[in-house]
């Protein structure tokens, strides 16, 4: 993709778009909610569709002109049927939190009561932060997982949600690395008559290809991203039962977003599609085998992984243990001097602040994307104990960073 037409309008845009371009192309993007889309995607994302305002659903707009933005819409939401299986699909949603903030709105009222995990145990903001209007508008307790292990306190979690009664409870996470027991929170909120909210905006991806258990069928409420381990246009969706069509539909329009982007929606139409390939089940899983390889290597090097492994797309080190004087963020910017990019991250029963917390995040859908396989991974695993273990030394980091560089070269993104 050219950006000459950018460059004769606006070259100080056209710089930095450029310089995207090559950052991500020459950097190991290890964030675990980040990957690179196809350029189809990023075509059909710059598309015309960026003019048409289309309020309202396929069929039945409050504008003119909307064949074409009902084709693209309707194609996202059968196909989004294909690859999760839910009877009713919005694909509105301009992100995560706005799918969340859906659900929120079309079955809570304000002061309703929300049961969610704890931010600094792999919770999201919008499932209750105070700084997030899901934590100023409801009522809010959170669970935790069970420090020693690293899991989800289920029975906590059960023996709480009847102590405090929550209208809903949230399930899913933003830096949890198992497997989710959709089916045992469920049964905590049958116990107390809650809806039960499954954020899969992590796992979207692995659920659609089958590589992780999917709340489909189990949880009221099912949103995820289109962005993260399925490589789709970005934004959000939001899955429910057609009794919930109705009110989730008026919640996102007009409740709480205006038209559409219809750009978007097209990108994850064509997303959509890339993963109902028969290769897309492939990525999925050799996302999940390349989290596990880059844990394990961890592992052998002494660094101690929240829940000792992983089971999906990402890995979270605590650093205390091995590096008690070494900071989440002194990692974060050696690293990302490397050329490797991930971000530092709480982990539970947290000793610093949110800000410079004590753990790492890594991700492997971006590198599976390039190409990378466990052999890979296990290798960027080695490269990243070097730089834990030396954050301040500049010739461990300049020598990692030329590495970074040949697997860069060797796994080429963007033309
Ligand atoms: N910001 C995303 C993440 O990194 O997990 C979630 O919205």
């Amino acid at each position: 993709m050219s950006y000459d037409t950018v460059r004769e309008t606006d070259p100080a845009v056209a710089d930095a778009l450029e310089g995207e371009r090559a950052r991500q192309n020459d950097t190991l993007a290890m964030i675990a909610s980040e990957n690179h889309v196809s350029e189809a995607v990023m075509e059909a994302q710059s598309s015309e569709l960026t003019n048409k305002y289309a309020e309202g659903y396929p069929g039945e707009r409050y504008y003119g002109g909307c064949e074409y933005a009902d084709d693209v819409e309707q194609l996202a939401i059968d196909r989004a049927k294909e690859l999760w299986g839910a009877d009713h699909i919005n694909v509105q949603p301009h992100s995560g939190s706005q799918a969340n903030m859906g659900v929120y709105l079309g079955v809570l009222e304000p002061g309703d009561k929300i049961l969610s995990l704890d931010l600094t145990h792999g919770g999201h903001l919008s499932h209750g932060h105070p700084a997030n209007f899901a934590g100023q508008v409801y009522e809010v307790e959170q669970y935790e997982v069970d420090e020693e292990t690293g899991y989800v306190d289920y029975e906590g979690l059960h023996e709480h949600a009847e102590e405090y009664e929550p209208d809903i409870i949230v399930s899913g996470y933003s830096a949890y690395p198992r497997e989710v027991d959709f089916a045992r929170i469920q049964e905590a909120a049958d116990a107390v008559d809650a809806y039960h909210l499954a954020d899969i905006a992590h796992i979207t991806g692995l659920v659609a290809a089958g590589v992780h258990e999917s709340p489909v069928g189990v949880a009221d409420f099912v949103t995820g991203s289109t962005h993260k381990t399925i490589r789709a246009g970005r934004g959000g969706i939001i899955m429910c039962d057609d009794e919930y069509a109705d009110d989730i539909d008026a919640a996102v329009f007009p409740g709480s977003q205006g038209g559409p982007l219809m750009h978007n929606v097209a990108g994850k139409a064509v997303g959509f599609k890339e993963a109902l390939e028969p290769e897309f089940e492939a990525y999925a899983q050799q996302t999940v085998d390349n989290a596990v390889a880059l844990g394990d290597r961890l592992k052998e090097h002494g660094l101690d992984l929240v829940s000792d492994g992983t089971d999906n797309h990402l890995v979270l080190v605590d650093l205390r243990p091995s590096h008690p004087d070494t900071t989440g963020k002194d990692v974060e910017a050696a690293l990302e001097d490397a050329g490797i990019v991930l971000n530092a991250n709480t982990v539970p029963g947290e000793t610093r602040s949110a800000f410079n917390p004590s753990g790492i995040r890594a991700g492997t859908p971006g590198l599976t994307t390039r190409g990378f396989d466990e052999d890979d991974c296990r290798e960027v695993a080695d490269l990243i104990y070097d730089v834990v273990e030396a954050p301040h030394d500049d010739d461990v980091v300049a020598e990692v960073g030329e590495r970074v560089d040949e697997l860069t070269d060797e796994y080429p993104l963007y033309e």
